[in-house]
């Protein structure tokens, strides 16, 4: 059995403005993954070249930055075994157009004919980028780690007597 993880996604502008915030979100909770903590944020330069500091100096990164500040973006907390890799599986490849049907950028994006793949969402892809992403996104002291519980199940309904 996988270790309990958490990992950070991103619904990126172009889903958000695509209005497939509750559609991507709803996948990962279909999933079986849980929903720990979300915020709409309208991330500045700082957070996002951060954010994407591994792609500095890519044809792709500028294109990347303006993009990802063009409009709101909707940061998720989700939780589960093996959520890391379980949540890239639901994204599928990154070019939208290989993406396989079924996933969320195979069955909800494509290729726009843009410098930068639009493709609906990020997904932290170790452990190592969660912890340094959800400390980015959400931070330490702003939003410690909430596990929530399940409901307790409602109370059995007494079968109305008559008289
Ligand atoms: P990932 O989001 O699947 O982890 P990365 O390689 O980390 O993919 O790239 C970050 C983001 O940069 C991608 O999600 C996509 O939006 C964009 N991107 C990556 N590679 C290219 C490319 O070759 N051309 C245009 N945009 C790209
Ligand atoms: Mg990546």
């Amino acid at each position: 059995m996988a270790g309990l993880e958490e990992t950070l996604v991103l619904v990126k502008p172009d889903g958000v403005a695509r209005n497939l915030t509750g559609e991507i979100l709803s996948r990962i909770e279909a999933k079986g993954y849980q929903l720990v903590d979300i915020r709409m944020v309208e991330p500045n330069r700082d957070l996002l070249s951060a954010h994407y500091a591994e792609h500095e100096g890519k044809p792709f990164f500028d294109p990347l930055v303006n993009f990802m500040e063009s409009g709101p973006v909707v940061a998720m907390r989700i939780a589960g075994h093996a959520a890391i890799a379980g949540v890239r599986s639901l994204c599928g490849a990154t070019d939208p157009t290989a993406a396989a049907p079924g996933t969320i950028r195979g069955d909800l994006g494509r290729d726009w004919g843009l410098a930068v793949q639009q493709n609906l969402i990020h997904a932290s892809d170790s452990l190592e980028s969660s912890s340094r992403e959800l400390a980015l996104w959400f931070g330490p002291l702003l939003s410690p780690p909430r596990r929530r519980r399940l409901p307790p199940p409602p109370p059995p309904t007494r079968p109305r007597t008559t008289r």
